[in-house]
């Protein structure tokens, strides 16, 4: 005999098959949901959960948000919103919070008006995080009680319950990704910290905050960080251009909240010679622009000519102007609010709504127009810029097209110094960047030279962060890196683009000297490769070498060591961990290995370790490029004097 009490419980049964069968299919194909299961998919679940608060705070209902990495790398996300509805959901017969932790896309089924999913590569939904835990907790604050609910891989453990009461309303959510799916479960501080900044920088007056329980301090407090921007994308782009000497005082800010596609534009010019324009829509970075950027470019374009033509300054120069020359040393950002994204490219971060760039030119070129009008002085800074950009890109053109011409007419067009590897499939062939002449030649000796290529360097290659374009193409070791890569400039009409179709290596691996002028050789490659071949490390072709820290013997027993952890095992197990009873040499230069060292420990494949080169967000790369390689010493040195309490050996 059925009673009443045992029905109930069957339904929630019932119930919860169907649901289960739906968060199956994201523990079955992850990636599907969230990309990879990698690095990149472990973070985007605390992105998954932080956007549901985001877009609480969005609607105006939220203000504060609060990340927690626990020592364990579980996530707790704190908001003050109203709480995800508690009710029972009328159709589904249970709670809605149950619905939308359990359900997938259960998100924005309820109160469209107020609460819209934000699309994209985000918005698949706080139950993918549930599903992908191995425990999650919900704590929901709202009507005067607390309410909870746990999960386990996405099954609650019990129906939703009151375990007391509650003077406040929002949403709290702790998980554990489930380590049985993700390749990588330690979470990175500042990849976390670099996001929140930027959402920090997107919705002006939000609180987020981070705590990171696994770092404390001598006093046993946890790491801590809050980021608020009363000033939006205008302290956005003050902070993208801290070390850069502006050529206006102020940022260009234009924004309209009011019409279907809400539009916000930030922009200033400084004295340096790179383009820098990030965009976002509903919040995600859109890397591949899209038309909200078209409409950008064109708006700036346009206005700007016109302002020039009118004042008379451009008849008098004779001079052929390019879209290009408009955006020389300019830092933008772009944001817009779509309600139905639609994403296309190959990483799915190329806005294609084409209302958009109507929507985004329409503002930008009714107040900048306005802006100059008012401001006649900048107005004739910017413009004198835009006529000095014209006359260095022809000068770039030429530098270029002589660097060009000149492999032509010498055959190969090889540079002299590079020892080539005789396979030439690109997928197999690899080019060393090495740092200096000496190791350039152990390097020589000791590769593979079937698929291994050796360029060296000679000491310091030009920091492209202060250099004019065309100057890089006067550059001994530049011009030789793009000629032993096969890499040109211009492509499809566009005179500045990459052309990567002839490049001749799909591992292009910089291997520097393990000491402080190593790092600063390295960084100096790294951000001409950044500035100028960035489709490379977009491609996954640029790797850092990672060569040995120390070599201890004892007898005829020698061991390799990366780090201290593995340099203190050794000395545990090779000399019973007496340092004295060992030798250890301590590697700073690649010349202190001969040839059959330098392959065994870092360049043979079955042996070496290699760091590939990712940009994780490029608002934070250039910030870091333009601050380390910059002319301001005072950033700088505040960077690292801040950085160094946190500093790892990062091997
Ligand atoms: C649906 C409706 C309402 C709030 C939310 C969802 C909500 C979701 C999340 C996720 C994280 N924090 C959140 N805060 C709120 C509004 C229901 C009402 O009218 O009170």
């Amino acid at each position: 005999m059925a009673n009443e009490a045992t029905l109930e419980v069957s339904n929630y049964l019932a119930d919860n098959i169907q649901v289960l069968e739906g968060l199956e299919a994201v523990r079955k194909r992850p990636a599907m949901y969230i990309g990879d299961t990698g690095f990149k998919g472990v973070h985007h679940l605390i992105w998954e959960v932080v956007d549901n608060s985001i877009d609480e705070a969005m609607a105006g209902y939220c203000d504060t948000i609060d990340v927690i990495i626990r020592e364990d790398n579980s996530i707790t996300v704190k908001d003050n919103g109203r709480g995800i509805p508690t009710g029972i959901h009328t159709k589904e017969k249970r709670s809605a919070l149950e619905v939308v932790m359990t359900v997938l896309h259960a998100g924005g089924k309820f109160d469209k008006d107020t609460y819209k999913v934000s699309g994209g590569l985000h918005g698949v939904g706080v139950s993918c995080v549930n599903a992908l835990s191995t425990d999650l907790r919900a704590e929901v604050h709202r009507e005067g009680k607390v309410f909870e609910q746990e999960y386990q891989k996405g099954h609650p453990l019990y129906p939703v319950r009151v375990i007391g009461d509650s003077d406040r309303t929002g949403t709290i959510i702790h998980f554990k990704p489930d380590d049985t799916i993700f390749t990588v479960t330690e979470y990175k501080y500042d990849t976390v910290a670099t996001r929140l900044r930027e959402l920090s920088f997107l919705n002006k007056g939000i609180k987020l905050t981070l705590t990171d329980d696994r770092e404390l301090d001598e006093n046993g407090v946890p790491r801590h960080e809050e980021f608020l921007s009363q000033g939006g994308l205008v302290e956005f782009v003050s902070y993208l251009d801290a070390t850069r000497p502006p050529l206006i005082p102020d940022p260009i800010h234009m924004e309209n909240d009011k019409g279907v596609v809400p539009v916000e534009v930030s922009m200033i010019y400084n004295t340096s010679y790179s383009e820098n324009v990030f965009s976002y829509v509903n919040n995600i970075n859109t890397i591949e622009g899209g038309t909200h950027v078209s409409g950008f470019r064109a708006a700036l374009t346009r206005t700007l000519k016109g302002y020039a033509d009118k004042s008379g300054i451009l008849a008098k120069e004779k001079i052929e102007i390019s879209g290009d020359d408009f955006r020389e040393g300019l830092t933008a950002v772009i944001s817009v609010k779509v309600a139905e994204p639609q994403f296309e490219g190959q990483t799915k971060t190329k806005l294609g709504n084409s209302d958009v760039a109507g929507a985004v030119s329409q503002v930008v070129s009714e107040m900048l127009e306005n802006y100059l009008e008012e401001h006649p002085k900048e107005a004739r800074i910017i413009v004198d810029k835009v006529v000095l950009a014209a006359k260095a890109r022809i000068a770039a053109r030429k530098a270029r097209e002589m660097v060009q011409r000149k492999n032509v007419l010498t055959g190969t067009g090889l540079p002299g110094k590079l020892a080539d590897c005789s396979e030439t499939d690109p997928n197999l062939c690899e080019l060393y960047l090495v740092e200096g002449d000496s190791a350039g030649g152990t390097a020589k000796q000791g590769r593979n030279r079937a698929f291994q290529a050796i360029l060296p360097l000679r000491g310091k290659i030009l920091n492209v962060e202060k250099a004019q374009e065309y100057r890089i193409y006067e550059n001994e070791e530049i011009k030789n890196m793009f000629t032993a890569m096969g890499v040109q400039i211009g492509k499809d009409g566009d005179e500045r683009a990459l052309n990567i179709d002839k490049l001749r290596y799909h591992k292009i691996i910089i291997m520097t000297d393990a000491d402080i002028d190593g790092s600063h050789i390295r960084t100096l490659i790294l951000t001409f490769f950044f500035r100028y071949m960035k489709l490379l490390i977009d491609n996954g072709y640029v790797y850092i070498a990672q060569p040995p820290l120390y070599l201890i013997k004892k007898g005829r027993e020698e061991r390799y060591c990366w780090t201290e952890a593995q340099r203190e095992a050794a000395v545990r197990e090779m000399g019973a961990g007496r340092e004295e009873s060992v030798h250890i040499q301590r590697y700073k230069g690649l010349g202190e290995m001969n040839a059959e060292q330098l392959w065994q420990t870092t360049m043979n494949p079955e042996n070496r370790s290699l760091k590939q080169v990712t940009v994780e967000s490029a608002a934070e790369a250039d910030h870091l490029f333009s601050m380390l390689m910059g002319d301001e010493v005072g950033p700088r040195r505040e960077f690292i004097e801040k950085n160094a309490k946190y500093a790892r050996v990062d091997v």
